[in-house]
């Protein structure tokens, strides 16, 4: 163990056991499924699919595979699982190439509306090769079904996405469904927010709605990183090639060999979502959500709290990060709707508790962080973003000296570690 990473895995392990963990995409998973991902698995090439490789020795891992997307179908509900995209990202791209010529509609939420990249944002290529139409939420932050229909009338998209990443309402899945079969769209849910939630019942699933599914296995699905495409039986009715065209867009369409050890960590992480402890896990990540976004002056009804700063100051995201985290605890700036500063010096904070929940925390914890929360938030009012684009980068790098100095945020990190401390983290003494 002489390498220079090992000594930085150190560091960063004990950042991830001293430190509350609150970015609401991410989470600790355990020891086995770290196991399977750090294994010999990672030694295989294994280009195509089960039964048919283009490589030999596969007989192991076609079993590892099989069974993988066994599973899947077992906790979604599915008809068929696609086990192998790297991620999500990549995965909603193979989705969107076997369903939607470049060129052609496709339709999904703004990313600073609470969408993802991919759904067609004009940062990325699904909304460069593809004739993107957004929708976003109103006033409340909700989204507007009449404004979808009246979109999805108006431009006719081939296929039209259903999930977000920034929101803390459910979902109208039937809403939507409605809209897609009014207007002929393949309608695509991504749940890799809220699948643990969905496996863990505490959250309606898209299935019986839906063509197509997609998440990622890394956020409240505590698995390892990666990301399964599910077709429904609705999704199959609709149109029996789709597993065959989602297999080839994944597989030669924009992947290579899939990583075995990552397909072996996934199954493992299914097994464990099937065990009764998961739902009290699911359950529990709620509750703490709710108590966290009571205390912190708001509602939510999944695992994520977006929050406005607005009452703190002017674009006052940047240094909400920046405060919290010398303070120990770790969150993202995020944009609010109808963001009044920038999408990179935003006016707001996502935050959320799927990881402090697998580390054991429970509501009496949510009260006490809460508190630290807005005791940080203290430490920045007042240190509003200048308006004048120019003056930004001088006034954060200013920001940022004075944080770095706060007594205050000095004290509550002391205490945010002694605290975080007791609460074990899998792999991490
Ligand atoms: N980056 C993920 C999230 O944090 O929600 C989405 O890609």
């Amino acid at each position: 163990m002489s390498s220079r990473v090992f000594k930085l895995i150190s560091e960063e392990a004990h950042r991830q056991k001293y430190g509350l963990e609150m970015i609401p995409s991410e989470n600790y998973t355990s020891e086995d499924v770290m196991k399977a991902m750090g294994s010999i698995l990672t030694n295989k090439y294994s280009e195509g699919f089960p039964k048919a490789r283009y490589y030999g020795g596969n007989q192991v891992i076609d079993k590892i595979e099989i069974y993988a997307q066994d599973l899947a179908n077992k906790v979604f509900g599915t008809a068929h699982a696609i086990v192998q995209p790297y991620s999500g990202s990549p995965a909603n791209f193979a989705i969107t190439l076997a369903l939607v010529k470049p060129g052609e509609t496709l339709m999904g939420q703004a990313l600073p509306m609470g969408g993802h990249l991919t759904h067609g944002a004009p940062a990325s290529y699904t909304g460069k090769l593809f004739n993107s139409v957004q929708y976003g939420v109103g006033k409340d932050w909700k989204i507007d079904m009449e404004e979808v229909r009246a979109l999805a009338k108006k431009h006719k998209p081939k296929l039209i996405w259903v999930g977000t990443t920034a929101y803390m309402f459910i979902l109208d899945y039937k809403g939507f469904a409605k809209i897609a079969e009014e207007v002929g769209a393949y309608l695509v849910a991504d749940i890799a927010h809220v699948s643990g939630l969905i496996a863990g019942g505490v959250h309606p699933s898209p299935v019986p709605y839906v063509d197509i599914v997609m998440t990622t296995t890394h956020k409240t699905l505590r698995g390892p990183r990666g990301a399964i495409i599910l077709v429904t039986k609705k999704g199959l009715k609709k149109d029996p090639e789709l597993p065959q065209k989602l297999e080839k867009a994944v597989f030669p369409g924009l992947q290579g060999g899939p990583h075995d050890h990552q397909t072996a960590a996934i199954a493992v992480c299914l097994e464990e979502v099937l065990e009764p402890s998961f739902k009290k896990y699911a359950e529990q990540i709620v509750k703490n959500a709710k108590v966290l976004a009571n205390k912190l002056g708001t509602k939510t009804y999944t695992h994520l709290i977006l929050l406005s700063l607005e009452d703190y100051g002017f674009g006052m995201g940047y240094q909400a990060q920046y405060a919290l985290e010398e303070a120990g605890i770790t969150i993202n700036k995020n944009t609010i709707p109808g963001e009044p500063a920038s999408a990179f010096y935003p006016s707001g904070i996502r935050l959320g508790t799927p990881a402090l929940t697998t580390r054991g925390m429970r509501e009496k914890d949510m009260i006490k962080i809460a508190g630290w929360i807005k005791r940080v938030l203290e430490e920045i009012r007042g240190l509003d973003l200048p308006k004048e684009q120019e003056k930004r980068k001088d006034f954060l790098k200013e920001v940022k000296g004075k944080l770095r100095k706060n007594k205050n945020l000095k004290l509550i990190r002391k205490d945010v570690e002694k605290f975080a401390g007791k609460f074990p983290v899998p792999g991490i003494d």
